[in-house]
């Protein structure tokens, strides 16, 4: 029988078995990428419909100092993550938010982001742009007062994550109506930030849009990503251009899509500012796995189309430490590990662009057979047809890059 490992052994098994994994990056390499840390993130106790929480709720002090010594340098928020209900937008909230920049400026984390909870309170049972005027003032104050956050805190992004912008009973809302007095909620954050930009100095900061296809509720009223570029494009905001997207990687899967091509569409927008990073399974719920656990491949892919277009917005760690890992754990293994796999795959997706192979391989492709001359189609099938296996020959390479089959990581001791 394998050896019982008592409570008091636990933790350090763990340390050492993580230690023996191996590649793992300092703190001062990690800080060098622009990746941040969601308070809520850290914080998720692990709770769900059918699901007791399993660990202690944290503060925002206790979370920004283990981010720092993991190396993780940026630093995102709710403004329900750090104010309680009944204590936003009083004198108590200022407080607060100077204990949270002591705390930022103590461990040396920058807050990046900043985003309005308007999905889990029971006013946004009907959503934030219902019918009734006095929700959505309510809702405005709300947006205004994470405008106020971001700026006091130093952010240079809000994100917006509508939630429950939609219905769970059909023909209730009028989805036309639902959508302009949404995008009146957003008009009036930007109004908002321009009138303190104006009196702080500090510039504008980039509003962006999060889709997710459904949940919490059943039907979603903009739920992709191509969505919210539409809304942003509609003639509804007052100010288009201080808004974009913030995808989410799991919530274009959740939807069947492709996430590298909804991000390609942000690109060729201009609008993809900022990015949520993670991973799941197609078709399923929100899952929230730690970034590319589930789709390597895949992930590695959208790091070379970032890498390929400039991208240089925050890569923004919004998944969920699983309910199997305690909170020792969430600091121990589930950060650093997540953001270890994202510096290896960013490293990868390097190596993947410079690659000689894929490099005259896709060369020869954009070259073609140089049968320009010939407008007949079967003969231009038959001048190009031996090149297009370079298709599957660049798939099999950047296969064998991420296993590392590139370098001659090859088995030959074969046993049947
Ligand atoms: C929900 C989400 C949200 C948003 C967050 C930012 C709790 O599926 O992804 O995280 O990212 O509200 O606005
Ligand atoms: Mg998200
Ligand atoms: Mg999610």
């Amino acid at each position: 029988m394998a050896q019982q490992i008592s409570s008091e052994d636990q933790r350090s098994l763990v340390d050492r078995l993580m230690s023996a994994c191996g590649g793992s990056y300092s703190p001062e390499v990690r800080r060098r990428l622009f990746i941040s840390g969601p308070q809520w993130a850290a914080a998720y106790r692990g709770q769900a419909l059918f699901h007791a929480p399993v660990r202690r709720t944290l503060s925002a002090d206790e979370v920004i100092r283990n981010f720092a010594e993991i190396g993780i340098g940026f630093w995102t928020t709710h403004d329900m993550d750090i104010i309680p209900a009944d204590e936003l937008m009083t004198g108590r909230q200022d407080e607060i938010l100077d204990s949270v920049a002591r705390s930022l400026r103590k461990y040396g984390v920058q807050c990046s982001m900043v985003t309005g909870e308007t999905f889990f309170s029971p006013v946004w049972a009907a959503s934030p742009a219902g019918e009734q005027p006095e929700i959505r003032a309510y809702a405005t104050k709300r947006l205004q007062n994470v405008v106020d956050i971001g700026h006091r805190l130093g952010a240079s992004f809000v994100v917006y994550w509508p939630g429950t912008l939609g219905y769970q009973l059909q023909g209730v809302i009028d989805e036309t109506l639902m959508l302009r007095r949404y995008a009146e909620l957003l008009n009036a954050a930007c109004e908002r930030d321009l009138q303190v930009s104006q009196s702080t100095g500090r510039p504008w900061m980039r509003h962006c849009l999060e889709a997710k296809p459904f949940e919490p509720q059943a039907e979603i009223l903009l739920p992709t990503t191509d969505a919210m570029l539409n809304f942003i494009a509609s003639g509804l905001l007052t100010h288009p251009e201080m808004v974009g997207v913030n995808p989410e990687y799991l919530h274009e899967l959740m939807w069947g899509g492709a996430p590298r091509a909804a991000l390609a569409r942000a690109l060729l927008a201009g609008k993809l500012w900022h990015f949520d990073i993670n991973d799941g399974y197609r078709l399923k719920h929100d899952v929230d796995i730690g970034i590319a656990m589930v789709n390597p491949l895949d992930w590695l892919n959208v790091l070379i189309l970032l890498r390929r277009h400039g991208y240089n917005g925050p890569f923004n760690l919004d998944y969920k430490p699983p309910r199997t890992t305690s909170e020792y754990g969430v600091f121990r293994v589930s950060f650093p590990s997540a953001v270890d796999r994202f510096i290896t795959l960013w490293q990868i997706a390097g190596e993947a662009m410079a690659d000689p192979v894929i490099g005259e391989a896709t060369e020869a492709l954009e070259a073609g057979a140089g049968a320009s001359g010939t407008s007949n189609g079967e003969a231009l099938f038959e001048a190009n047809k031996e090149l297009w296996t370079l298709h599957e020959l660049i798939g099999h390479r950047l296969v064998q890059i991420l296993l590392g089959q590139h370098r001659g990581r090859i088995f030959v001791d074969l046993k049947p």
